[in-house]
């Protein structure tokens, strides 16, 4: 075998049927392998790296199991390096292939074609995983390692580099089998400590972030139990379904985390509550996380409980009715919070009617995709999420122009199920040149962009805090009708709610290729003071 038809066997052996990808020299012979096996495993192209890997990353998102992208050297890694940088943010496990001068050349500075400095080393400071393949006979074993390291500790990308000339190189070949996939030891005495806490607390809260996604019926069971409210924001929504009443949004959360006396904290950063909103000695943190520094790196918690979330929290539901007592519904309190704070946010609009006809029309396991964008600040607290992965968000790097090719790739890996992206028309053209992938590939991604002419949220920056002074934030677009019909795609224009549900309808319904709906709009009222909140404790 060849080196790039063994790294093939391997990603099929481990479930990899897709490769996003760009092509190159450095990488034609991995190119051929796929080529030859071209019943068994899909190259899909982009047109941009960048668009290749966060398709890598949307795919990882919907389906909570490994995606890989390939390029090249030097600037197809630097071109998908944004994409990277958010895979390891969310967690997400996606392999990045990424191609190589030839080896004896490498760290010699002879201006080989796409040569980089330190490639090595500039991918090691980019995900917790990576290695080079050196030889065919590797390559099984560096697949399995690769993948075997994105799911333990904290889960996230892992890269494998191999050279120009040792791609095509044939020698014997092994077949590895994946490698096991070991959870660290559940902590009794944590566990213990946990369930007792949990039990005496009087306003206990849960937090739930992205790595709590596979394991949403232990945190709705436990919320249950301790008629717990669930806090989530980003990466933690749908894991408790929002038509329950327990599950509430930031600002909601806000106002319990001043009221709390334990906090059960899984599988999130906790950035917006330690760094925003403070702590203090009446509060206890729980904290359940796969990465074993995460839980002290701000403070040290209460209990810190490490591994995988759904073990963890099955184990504490087994030991908590020992400890608990049945406590009164607060379903009544639960729904006056939620009718005091839609109140205020109700000043949202047009975002909320939007949000209001997107959600009418997608279906209960359709997956949104959030942006950097008025829409989806918006969404972030107040777009119903019915169930985990159905709605994917950047998480703490909030790079515009993340969502469209994300969502690509969520709706090529979930076909389905209806995918919906929302974007401005700023972000929308970091990657609006992946119509043409969508097409190649008849991806029936359905997108929503909200056109108010500018980076409208910084330009109401400019406004409020800079004296009006506007500099860099007003932009010219193009007919994004005419732009998306010009690639083949389906396009048309929305100027309402009312008008986006109808269109809607009609782009949900349609599975074999793209559709862009414009809707026009003006600037819309600030969402920050809903996100951005001050100190309630400490
Ligand atoms: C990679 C990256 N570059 C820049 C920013 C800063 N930024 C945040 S929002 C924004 C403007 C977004 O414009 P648009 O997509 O049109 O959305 P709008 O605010 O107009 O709804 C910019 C430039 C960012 N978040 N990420
Ligand atoms: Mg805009």
């Amino acid at each position: 075998m060849t080196t790039g038809e063994a790294v093939v066997a391997a990603l099929l052996a481990h479930g990899l049927d897709t490769l996003y990808a760009l092509p190159g020299i450095h990488n034609d012979d991995f190119f051929d392998a796929l080529a030859r096996n071209a019943g068994k495993i899909r190259a899909v192209h982009s047109r941009h790296e960048q668009g290749a890997a966060y398709m890598a990353l949307g795919a990882a998102l919907a389906t909570g199991k490994p995606q890989a992208y390939a390029v090249v050297p030097g600037p197809g890694l630097l071109n998908a390096a944004a994409a990277l940088l958010t895979a390891y943010g969310m967690n997400a496990p996606v392999l990045a292939l990424i191609g190589q001068i030839p080896a004896d050349a490498i760290g010699r500075g002879l201006a080989h074609l796409h040569e980089i400095r330190d490639q090595a080393g500039i991918i090691a400071r980019l995900v917790d995983w990576s290695a080079r393949i050196g030889a065919p006979r590797e390559a099984p074993r560096l697949v399995a390692k690769a993948i075997q390291s994105m799911f333990t500790g904290r889960p996230g990308p892992a890269a494998l580099e191999c050279a120009i000339d040792v791609w095509g190189r044939s020698g014997r070949v092994a077949p590895q089998a994946p490698l096991p996939i070991t959870d660290p030891p559940i902590d009794e005495d944590a566990v213990k400590a946990a369930a007792k806490r949990l039990g005496a607390a009087k306003r206990p809260l849960i937090v739930a972030g992205g790595g709590a996604q596979d394991a949403s019926a232990e945190v709705t069971a436990l919320a249950h139990l301790l008629q717990a409210p669930v806090l989530s924001y980003r990466r933690g929504r749908g894991v408790l379904d929002d038509r329950d009443p327990l599950s509430v949004n930031l600002p909601i959360g806000r106002d319990l985390w001043a009221e709390a006396d334990v906090v059960l904290a899984v599988g999130t950063h906790l950035h917006m509550p330690l760094l925003h909103w403070g702590i203090d000695r009446d509060l206890a943190i729980i904290r359940v996380d796969a990465d074993p520094q995460e839980p002290a790196r701000f403070a040290k918690p209460a209990v810190a409980l490490i591994g995988p979330a759904r073990p963890i929290l099955r184990r504490v539901l087994e030991v908590l009715p020992a400890h608990s007592k049945r406590r009164p519904s607060r379903t009544e309190e639960m729904r006056e919070r939620h009718a005091t704070i839609d109140k205020r946010l109700a000043r949202l609009e047009p975002q909320l009617a939007f949000l209001a006809a997107i959600r009418a029309e997608l279906p209960e396991d359709g997956i949104f995709v959030d942006e950097v964008t008025q829409i989806g600040f918006a969404s972030r607290l107040a777009f119903p999420v019915y169930r985990p992965r159905a709605y994917l968000s950047p998480g703490y790097q909030d790079n515009l122009g993340f969502g469209f090719a994300t969502a690509l790739g969520a709706q090529d890996a979930r076909r389905d199920v209806p995918v919906v992206s929302i974007t401005g028309d700023g972000g929308f053209l970091f990657t609006a040149s992946e119509l043409a992938t969508a097409m190649r590939h008849r991806i029936p991604l359905t997108t929503v962009l909200f056109n108010d002419g500018a980076f409208g949220n910084v330009r109401r920056m400019q406004e409020e805090r800079y004296g009006n002074r506007l500099i860099a934030s007003d932009l010219a677009n193009p007919d994004f009708v005419a732009f998306a019909k010009s690639f083949g795609a389906e396009a048309g224009r929305a100027e309402s709610p009312a008008q986006l549900q109808a269109v809607l309808r009609r782009a949900f319904s349609r599975r074999d290729g793209p559709t862009l709906i414009e809707v026009p709009v003006g600037p819309m009222p600030s969402p920050w003071e809903f996100i951005l909140m001050g100190r309630v404790r400490g």
